[in-house]
């Protein structure tokens, strides 16, 4: 088992991950920006070093500083997190080069499915279902104007190095194709510096459902059940819950086993997330593949019972994994509670908080860095906690979420807590009745 691992992130996911490691006796390193010197991971950790100015560049992204920090620790491990630094290649094969374990995949499973065409590519010959459309990457505008036409309209252009909708866009017919290939392109072009490009059948009114799996170095994966992440605005996911109210014990077998055969395609060693889109008569196709932990890792925790981070830790450290398949039992709700205004088109509200009163009681876990007093940067993400609810039932998860979120008072910045207040009385969110459109015609100020 590894001795000290560095943290290379911020917020609450630093401290989630120093909480794993101090009760499995493993010593912490924090790294912070200058921004972030008050933080509760850099208090908590048994070290802490400054790595630079607020500016995510020359700090939390900047690998030279985290691995200078690496070195003067001693530590022999790196965990990343998510976002910054968890799904970069280089950096993965850098802590290899300086022989540190970087808790993760390795850089070419990162690489693999970093680029969506090679990820698809892999998944079709593994025999996990995907959406139609072009073989691999286009060539020009004619090919794609082919393709299309083939799996008929309305269609969507994908970026190769894109994910979380940048470079993306839907075209309902041919005399729109030109002008959209031409945006999505100079889009990927100025986001990602690769403008490869591919299509597929556009699925109209998808849910998002995602399935966890883990594997370990000797070839075995399993999944932990699925996420239904449909609930979102404009790709930022604001709930999620395990397991999804449009599951059947048939779906998660063969979906259960979809995921599975992903993992084993590429070997997978590490916990991943293996998105997919389902359709109104349940059928899904492979949409992309997340190697890191992910924000809204503590449902599948709660419905499954095990500590996520502790089995990646394990996995990472070269521990076989032991045990099956987990099917839940249990139903679990988070709620991403933002430093936004839901009432101004969700619009960044950071600053200090003045009082702050966390929901707490049976079935209720709340994960975050934040606390009276603290002032939320404006550098960074604006999650500043997430609300995640248990028990036995949907229904009563939901209104555990109701009775949590009316005793979660945060004072001194805008919230996202009215947006969830508004949601859990919804009576299609209350029926399992969305997709992932929901979110464009849900009204804040509507009554039911
Ligand atoms: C799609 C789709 C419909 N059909 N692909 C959005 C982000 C990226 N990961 C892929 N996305 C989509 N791909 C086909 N063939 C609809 C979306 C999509 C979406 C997917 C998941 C969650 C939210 C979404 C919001 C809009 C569009």
């Amino acid at each position: 088992m590894f001795s000290k691992i560095l943290i290379a992130n911020r917020g609450e996911i630093a401290l989630r991950i120093i909480r794993t490691c101090k009760e499995m006796g493993i010593r912490t390193v924090a790294v912070y920006s200058t921004a972030d010197k008050e933080s509760l991971h850099v208090r908590f950790a048994d070290e802490a070093v400054c790595i630079g100015p607020a500016s995510s560049a020359e700090s939390y992204l900047s690998i030279p500083k985290i691995m200078a920090a690496v070195e003067i620790t001693n530590a022999d491990a790196i965990h990343p997190g998510y976002g910054f630094l968890a799904e970069n290649a280089d950096f993965a094969e850098v802590c290899t080069e300086y022989g540190i374990k970087f808790i993760g995949p390795t850089p070419e499973m990162i690489r693999k499915m970093g680029d969506k065409v090679t990820a698809k590519d892999t998944m079709i010959k593994a025999g996990v279902p995907v959406v139609p459309g072009s073989d691999g990457l286009l060539k020009n505008l004619k090919e794609g104007l082919k393709v299309a036409k083939k799996v008929g309209y309305p269609i969507i252009l994908k970026a190769t190095a894109g994910g979380g909708g940048k470079g993306m866009r839907i075209v309902w017919q041919e005399d729109e194709f030109e002008s959209q290939w031409n945006m999505a392109r100079q889009e990927a072009k100025a986001a990602f510096g690769n403008d490869g490009m591919y299509v597929e059948k556009f699925i109209e009114e998808p849910r998002h459902i995602e399935f966890q799996i883990i594997g370990d170095q000797y070839g075995k994966v399993v999944h932990l059940s699925e996420r239904d992440c449909s609930i979102q605005r404009r790709h930022q996911k604001l709930v999620e819950e395990a397991p999804s109210p449009f599951m059947t014990d048939e779906l998660r077998e063969r979906m259960g086993n979809a995921a599975i055969k992903a993992g084993e395609a590429i070997n997978y060693e590490g916990v991943g997330t293996v998105e997919f889109l389902v359709d109104k008569h349940r059928e899904f196709y492979f949409m992309e593949m997340n190697t890191r932990i992910q924000v809204e890792h503590p449902v599948t925790e709660e419905v499954i019972d095990h500590d996520l981070i502790k089995e990646q830790i394990k996995v990472a450290a070269g521990e076989p994994l032991v045990g099956d398949n987990y099917i839940p039992t249990m139903h679990s709700i988070e709620c991403r509670i933002n430093a936004e205004d839901p009432f101004n088109g969700f619009r960044p509200s950071p600053g200090k908080i003045s009082s702050f009163h966390s929901a707490k009681g049976h079935g209720v876990r709340v994960d975050t860095h934040v606390y009276a007093g603290y002032t939320v940067p404006p550098y960074y993400d604006s999650m500043i906690a997430k609300l995640i609810c248990k028990a036995q039932t949907r229904e009563e998860c939901i209104k555990k979420m109701q009775r949590a979120l009316d005793e979660f008072i945060v004072e001194g910045i805008k919230t996202t807590v009215p947006f969830h207040q508004r949601l859990m009385k919804d009576q299609n969110f209350k029926d399992g009745n969305f997709h992932t459109g929901f979110l464009n015609d849900f009204n804040l100020e509507d009554e039911d």
